[in-house]
């Protein structure tokens, strides 16, 4: 097993017979390692800073340099941005950054810019300018370890929608090649690392657990961008089934 969770225990007397029961969260299966939009955006220095962002690098190397010969595979994702992103607070007429709209999208998933079938409702966190592609501040941290064997996964490159998850657009409209990715490999279990803890993270953990993988989220090698989003995001993780661990959890027994 990768995590042994020896803290959590039970004593049971029957029958006059002390058992104690021990929750050991065993891995199963092949395990990929999603390292989560580690990019220079989001690096307190970037333009959609992560308080402590830059912390959970070493933590993901540490990871990879303990434990990379139990992965399967390796996955960086990339928020990747046209210039005039949706997502943007620049492009909405008197909105700031970190206020929200609604964006209306038809049954197609083509945003509604005036007339037409409105099918969803989505709302939308406006963002700084940031992560635009093919710019410095969207390419990886210069730190996190990378391989050359490691794949690629670039998300919320549609102009007109945003995309959290590392699997699917923020309506479900479309899908990146992460899942086929995955699949391929025979991919059972997914390690979740990378920022920020209550947006890209939190929507590829549950689109993952939603697929039918095993998905432990490693909570030091993380970080969110407020406090109160990222508190009702592990809260909901949970609840879903989701592991939460810490780096120090992960031993090597397997
Ligand atoms: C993210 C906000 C906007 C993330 C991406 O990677 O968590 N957050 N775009
Ligand atoms: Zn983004």
């Amino acid at each position: 097993s990768l995590f042994a969770n020896t803290g959590m225990f039970t004593l049971q007397r029957c029958f006059g017979v002390l058992f104690i029961i021990t929750s050991l969260q065993v891995i199963s299966g092949r395990i990929a390692l999603l390292v989560i939009d580690v990019q220079n955006c989001f690096l307190p220095t970037g333009s959609l800073p992560v308080n402590d962002g830059d912390q959970v690098i070493p933590v993901i190397n540490g990871i990879r340099q303990q434990y990379d010969n139990l992965f399967s595979l390796v996955v960086f994702s990339q928020d990747w941005h046209c210039s005039d992103h949706i997502s943007f607070a620049s492009q909405h007429d008197g909105k700031n950054s970190y206020s929200t709209t609604i964006l209306q999208y038809d049954n197609t998933g083509k945003l509604c810019e005036s007339t037409c079938d409105v099918q969803y409702n989505l709302t939308q966190v406006l963002w700084p300018d940031h992560c635009i592609k093919n710019t410095t501040d969207a390419e990886f941290a210069v730190n996190v370890t990378r391989s050359n064997t490691d794949v690629i996964v670039k998300k919320g490159y549609h102009c007109k929608i945003d995309s959290y998850s590392a699997f699917f657009d923020n309506g479900g409209f479309s899908q990146t090649e992460l899942d086929v990715k995955l699949k391929e490999k025979d991919i059972k279990s997914v390690i979740i690392t990378g920022l920020a803890l209550d947006y890209c993270v939190f929507y590829t953990a549950k689109d993952a657990k939603r697929l039918g993988y095993n998905v432990y989220v490693v909570q030091d090698a993380t970080r969110g961008v407020e406090e109160g989003t990222t508190v009702s995001a592990v809260r909901e993780m949970k609840d879903q089934g989701i592991n939460i661990v810490q780096s120090s959890e992960m031993s090597r027994v397997m």
